[in-house]
């Protein structure tokens, strides 16, 4: 250990923001870790051989360990219900600081676990996280968040708690300054992209248990269509696989699935309504604040549309969902216009997601948001104001109940 923490002084470069800012950080670190086709300059991790020519010139992850040399504790933060990219993101970095440094640490969960999947990942993989509103923070701790930035609402902690580093990979842009360090790369298609590259730079053996949730973590943010992924999210993941427990990932992403999730998927058939190439569907009760993504997930593949939205309540919330099938379409950007001051938003280029607070849970309430929200979705669509086409008709509806 001796040694790695003389090479954490000694052998990185300068911070990635002290450059040239032209060349934004993602682009410095950003794919640079090649797979086995340099022979000169191959590396051994877990029996994986692997290029690191171009990492050796600059390690962020070297920088990053640098920067806790003096800590006591490291506690990770991440952004409202915890997804597997966040939740494997912060396993890996407790790893890693862990072997390198012997600094303990605390993984943090912000709201809910509420998606089938993710609660089989905690249970699965014995994830032990504390809540957040429980967490007594203290100047000791070095605070880092991961697959989300400050001030972008996404959050229930405390805004100004002080962080020592942020890493992430989303297109919208949180608050950035005063912290020392800083990994985003929106060109990178998970979190767990970039800390699996830290671990495979320190040369650390990744546990099978963590190796799982780091590929689980990659396989959610990128396994989707269209894919939102860069050529080292496909280094890393061949990198994992061979590492990872495959029943395991298997029994995650087939999760039990409760009653109250086809009641949801029901609703929402019946409630979708289609205006040119977008469907909306509103479900008036969601069951857990995720299900709103699900039922994206699952309209998206609707092939007379590219865009899906679902609108959901959950307690005194509407929560928004945005899937779209086409390429550069920055929905998070789309997504914060259409909810503005309203409500809080943001995402990718093809997923996003918000929430707007409701003013009161009665159905008139509802529907004026609901018209409000169907408005500037047409609006900034650029679709045409029309009446939507229920994706069921009410006749068929009423026939089935028959
Ligand atoms: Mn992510």
């Amino acid at each position: 250990m001796a040694r790695r923490a003389a090479e954490i002084g000694t052998n990185c470069k300068s911070d990635s923001l002290d450059e040239d800012q032209s060349d934004p950080p993602i682009s410095k670190y950003g794919n640079s870790l090649s797979f086995g086709n340099d022979k000169n300059s191959t590396k051994e991790v877990d029996g994986i051989k692997y290029s690191v020519k171009s990492m050796e010139k600059s390690l962020s992850s070297d920088q990053f360990l640098r920067g806790l040399r003096d800590s006591e504790r490291v506690t990770f933060v991440s952004h409202i219900q915890p997804d597997p990219d966040s939740m494997g993101s912060m396993l890996g970095l407790a790893h890693l600081v862990q072997t390198v440094l012997k600094l303990p640490s605390r993984i943090t969960r912000d709201g809910l676990i509420s998606r089938a999947e993710n609660r089989a990942m905690v249970d699965l993989l014995e994830i032990d996280l504390i809540p957040v509103e429980e967490v007594a923070w203290t100047n000791r701790d070095s605070v880092i968040m991961v697959d989300s930035q400050p001030n972008t609402g996404r959050h229930s902690f405390n805004a100004d708690l002080p962080l020592y580093a942020v890493i992430d990979h989303h297109d919208t842009s949180g608050t950035l300054t005063n912290i020392p360090y800083i990994d985003v790369r929106a060109n990178v298609g998970a979190t767990c992209t970039i800390v699996t590259q830290y671990l495979m730079e320190q040369r650390i053996k990744i546990p099978e248990r963590i190796a799982t949730a780091l590929l689980y973590g990659i396989e959610t943010e990128i396994g989707g269509f269209p894919r939102e992924a860069g050529p080292l999210d496909d280094v890393i993941d061949q990198l994992l696989y061979p590492l990872a427990d495959k029943d395991l990932l298997a029994e995650i992403r087939n999760a039990r699935l409760p009653h109250s999730h086809f009641e949801c998927l029901l609703q929402a058939l019946q409630s979708s309504f289609i205006y040119d190439r977008l469907i909306i569907s509103w479900v008036n009760q969601l069951p857990q604040p995720e299900q709103a993504a699900e039922v994206v997930d699952f309209m998206v593949r609707f092939e007379q549309v590219d865009w899906a939205v679902c609108g959901g309540v959950y307690k005194d919330k509407m929560i928004l969902s945005v899937r779209t099938s086409l390429h550069n379409s920055r929905a998070g950007d789309l997504l914060q216009k259409v909810v503005g001051r309203l409500g809080k938003a943001g995402g990718h280029d093809r997923r996003a997601g918000g929430c707007i607070k409701l003013a009161s849970n009665s159905i008139s309430a509802i529907e004026e948001l609901q018209s409000e929200l169907r408005k500037r979705f047409l609006k900034h669509l650029r679709i045409e104001e029309c009446r939507g086409q229920r994706l069921v008709p009410l006749r068929e509806i009423l026939q089935n109940l028959s």
